[in-house]
């Protein structure tokens, strides 16, 4: 191509120097939400000793594009994915397609995210070891010119062993490495009885989260299927770390309040603060 239009990041390889732009970034740190990824920036940039230039302040990169948020923080790129497979789908090929543009030399994938624990109390961090779907199938599933194309959703085994041995003793949060099933739904896709139609009872799905449970599955979120599938496809190193905002076994409204809901979704961010600090040899 002559130039390459991302579009839903409002860059493109003709409208934008990519290289000088982006190809410092070694770290790759994604989340639902555009305030959350606009935090982490902030978060990130305190614990690195990273200083904008002088008069400026941290800018949403694609603001333009009113999809996604980019926050560039030195070494660190942060971005907001949105809920659920098609979202962060379409963020993973372009950020990808940035990152080769750019010149980028292996950077590692983050997401950063929020779940519900099966069998864990909220609060509490789950590393994905690997993904499956809500049938328990450890591939994404995608059409593609009318055939369903299959990509094994493994992550990498060695970076979330060595995001787990970052927990100390003091933290507020336990680390849990394990399986994760993403869903194509909040509601009746991961199993709630408070969704506005549900078509089982208490036991059906009790029953079904005992059948996730016993297949050490530790937690149900929404991304981490496509996130684990297109980063494995790459060749990048990535890693999914959630926190629970509840145990699934116990309930399924999220009734904890805001406050504490926000301090919980600083948890990921602690960890992998600390894994990024300790790669760019910073104390
Ligand atoms: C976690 O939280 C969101 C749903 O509330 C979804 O994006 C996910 O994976
Ligand atoms: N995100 C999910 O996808 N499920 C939950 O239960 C909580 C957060």
């Amino acid at each position: 191509m002559e130039q390459d239009i991302l579009y839903h990041l409002a860059l493109g390889s003709g409208s934008h120097d990519l290289v000088e732009m982006f190809s410092e970034i070694r770290f790759v740190c994604m989340g639902g939400t555009p305030k959350r990824m606009e935090q982490f920036a902030n978060f990130i940039m305190d614990e690195i000793g990273y200083k904008l230039p002088a008069g400026t302040t941290l800018l949403d990169i694609s603001y333009r594009s009113y999809r996604y948020s980019m926050y560039k923080v030195g070494p660190v790129l942060c971005f907001s994915h949105g809920m659920g497979i098609p979202s962060v789908g379409i963020l993973l090929h372009e950020v990808i397609k940035l990152m080769y543009h750019a010149k980028c030399k292996d950077p590692i994938f983050f997401r950063l995210g929020t779940c519900g624990g099966i069998g864990i109390e909220g609060g509490n961090l789950v590393i994905s070891e690997s993904a499956v779907d809500g049938m328990l199938q450890p591939f994404l599933e995608l059409p593609v010119l009318g055939k369903l194309k299959r990509r094994p959703a493994i992550l990498d085994k060695q970076l979330a062993n060595d995001l787990k041995n970052l927990h100390m003793d003091d933290d507020p949060f336990s680390v849990s490495v394990g399986k994760t099933m993403c869903t194509y739904d909040f509601y009746e896709g991961q199993g709630r009885l408070d969704g506005a139609f549900c078509d089982y009872n208490e036991a059906d799905k009790l029953s079904f989260l005992k059948k996730v449970h016993d297949a050490n599955i530790l937690n149900m979120e929404m991304e981490s299927l496509c996130f684990a599938a297109l980063c494995y496809h790459a060749g990048i190193k990535a890693a999914v770390v959630c926190v629970t905002l509840l145990n699934r076994l116990h309930g399924d409204q999220v009734s904890t309040p805001k406050e504490t809901l926000n301090k919980w979704q600083e948890y990921p961010q602690i960890l992998v603060a600390r894994y990024i600090k300790k790669q760019l040899g910073l104390p």
